[in-house]
């Protein structure tokens, strides 16, 4: 059943809590790295609009990558589903002629339909979510943006697309000119994410090298997030996705070039706008720091093992410790 991953005593413990909105593969890599660090001190606050319905089934992409990887079974070369998996249900449905271009691996499958059935039975996405990681032996919490459906959309050269039909089945070949969470007007904020973001023992806020177009935006997007954000009293500090120009995975410098935003460091700053305190940039690009403006920190941001998300952890908490102190300063000489 559990496999848990185990948390490392160190001397991060108790300073506060943590929270890191975050999406699939490269986020969750962080994610992982805090979660080593600080264990129940961490929430992570996951993206919800790549999720769909498929086959009957409630998919939810990121959050199962951040379960999977918080819970050490992550499938690494896949980036996504579980490793040790089979195939024996995607074999039986292509055998059916089902659709099969978006692929459920065995042990994967038990989740999706555990938590339809559940959500069903008006289990929320949220208490499902915590249900699974308590099971999966994972110390820090995970929770959806939202329990109400926020679903991202991509107007695109191919007309409208929901996200997995143009991420997986057509590969982010379309060229993307608009992005729309669709429900983000309707939806309610959910009390546990406002929760955490206005917990009095807050330590800080992190934003993770995901894509901010397609991972971050949503959760920025869900009523109330933003506001929060803004209001904090506490560092908020991102680590930009972009090392040298390039993306470590995935579609962020094809999207950044089709909305006419340039592939730098600088770029997503100024996407995420007066919400910084700081930005973290990879030490290849160290030279730009002086134009991105604001707190800048280089630190080798490329997450290749376990140990290098660790260690980017601690760098981020490390800044994010600084900047507080700085804000206290400033905070005491305005009396
Ligand atoms: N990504 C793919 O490229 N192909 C797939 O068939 C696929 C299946 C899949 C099943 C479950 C799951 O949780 C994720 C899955 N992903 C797949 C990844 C996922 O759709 C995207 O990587 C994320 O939505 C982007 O963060």
């Amino acid at each position: 059943m559990s496999t848990a991953v185990q948390t490392q005593p160190n001397s991060q413990e108790g300073k506060g809590r943590i929270v890191a909105l975050c999406g699939g593969v490269g986020g969750a890599k962080l994610a992982f790295g805090l979660s080593r660090v600080i264990g129940s001190d961490l929430t992570v606050v996951v993206n919800t609009g790549d999720d769909f319905e498929h086959l009957g089934l409630l998919v939810s992409p990121d959050l199962d990558t951040v379960l999977y990887t918080l819970g050490g079974i992550a499938n690494k070369e896949l980036g996504w589903g579980r490793a040790d998996e089979s195939w024996n249900f995607m074999e039986a449905l292509r055998h059916l002629g089902g659709e099969a271009w978006f692929q459920l691996g065995d042990r994967d499958l038990a989740l999706h339909v555990e938590r339809t059935h559940q959500l069903r039975t008006g289990v929320s996405l949220t208490e499902f979510m915590a249900m699974a990681a308590e099971r999966h032996g994972i110390a820090s919490k995970i929770l959806p943006m939202c329990d109400d459906p926020i679903r991202t959309m991509l107007a695109t050269s191919e007309g409208m697309l929901p996200f997995q039909r143009y991420f997986v089945e057509r590969r982010c070949a379309p060229e993307v000119n608009g992005i729309v969470f669709e429900g983000a007007g309707e939806a309610r904020p959910s009390a546990q994410v406002t929760a955490a973001l206005q917990s009095p023992d807050l330590r800080g806020i992190v934003i993770c090298p995901s894509n901010p177009f397609l991972s971050i935006d949503p959760i920025l997007a869900t009523p109330g997030i933003r506001k929060l954000l803004e209001g904090a009293r506490v560092p908020v500090v991102a680590v930009s996705p972009i090392i040298g120009g390039a993306a470590v995975k995935g579609p962020t410098v094809k999207i950044m070039a089709e909305l006419n935003v340039p592939a730098t460091s600088r770029a997503i700053a100024q996407h995420y706008g007066g919400l910084l305190h700081g930005l973290v940039i990879d030490e290849v690009d160290a030279a730009d720091s002086a134009g991105i403006g604001g707190r800048v920190h280089a630190a080798p941001t490329l997450m290749k093992s376990d140990e290098d998300r660790e260690r980017l952890a601690r760098e981020v908490l490390g800044f994010v410790d600084l900047i507080a102190a700085d804000l206290q300063t400033k905070a005491r000489a305005l009396g």
